[in-house]
């Protein structure tokens, strides 16, 4: 079942995967069951595929987008809990960065993959992302940054928001962001691409599978 889906999805087809979407809402299928075994499993071959270098970031960026718009449509269907079943993360590009591609890509993936986003945008100031992620209660924090300039922010980020809450983990990622840094900086985890950031974001809130 949905393996047309999985495959407009797969093949970066946002057109099909638009028409399958409301062909399978028009035959009663739930929007969930849409979303798991046809869109989430679509990505999830996707995955797999990148890391074993056989799709490349432009086709992976492709899929995502086709991942997005159903998603768009399925979205208003769902009710919160559902959504919210995996994890709410709150995402951000640090203060004085205003670069946003990689950040959305991760946004994306990792709500394709079941977790609630708060996704706060570009510069974004380190006591806003710490604000936010206590008053929203999430689980985690996605921080990202593209400039060896901005990066430099990170640390007292992690800092504010371990002060604030302790529990909340914090992830890091970006071009210039390599494991070394962000061991040093004492972030929880860091994630070199938007596939990879969904294995960190499951094993740091201790998510099977
Ligand atoms: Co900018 N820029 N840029 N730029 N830009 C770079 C980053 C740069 C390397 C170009 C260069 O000189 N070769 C350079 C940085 C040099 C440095 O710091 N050492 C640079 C510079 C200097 C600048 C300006 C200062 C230029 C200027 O004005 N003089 C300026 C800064 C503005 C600012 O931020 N204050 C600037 C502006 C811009 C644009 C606005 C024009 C545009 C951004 C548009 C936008 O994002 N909406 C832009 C772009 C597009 C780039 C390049 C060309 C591409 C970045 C990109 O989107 N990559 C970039 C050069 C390059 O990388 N080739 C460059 C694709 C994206 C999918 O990858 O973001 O790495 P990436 O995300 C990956 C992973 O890193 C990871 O997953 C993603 C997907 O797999 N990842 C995470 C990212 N965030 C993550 C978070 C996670 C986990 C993983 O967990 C939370």
């Amino acid at each position: 079942m949905f393996e047309d889906l999985q495959k407009a999805v797969l093949e970066g087809n946002e057109e099909e995967g638009l028409n399958l979407t409301n062909k399978y809402l028009g035959e009663g299928k739930k929007p969930e069951e849409i979303i798991k075994e046809g869109l989430v499993a679509g990505m999830n071959v996707v995955g797999v595929r990148f890391k074993a270098y056989e799709m490349y970031l432009p086709e992976v960026i492709m899929s995502a987008n086709t991942m997005k718009k159903s998603m768009e449509v399925l979205k208003p269907l769902i009710a919160e809990a559902n959504i919210s079943s995996m994890g709410r993360i709150l995402i951000a590009t640090i203060e004085g960065d205003m670069h946003d591609i990689g950040k959305n890509l991760v946004s994306m993936m990792l709500e394709g993959a079941g977790f609630e986003m708060v996704d706060m945008g570009v510069d974004v100031p380190i006591v806003k992302i710490a604000d936010e992620a206590v008053k929203k209660g999430v689980q985690l924090v996605g921080i990202s940054a593209l400039l060896t300039t901005t990066m430099l922010a990170m640390e007292p980020a992690i800092m504010e928001i371990r002060r604030r809450d302790p529990k909340i983990k914090v992830m890091v990622g970006g071009a210039p962001i390599t494991r070394e840094f962000s061991e040093k900086i004492g972030a929880d985890g860091f994630a070199p691409d938007a596939l990879r950031a969904i294995d960190l974001a499951k094993s740091l809130l201790s998510i099977k599978g």
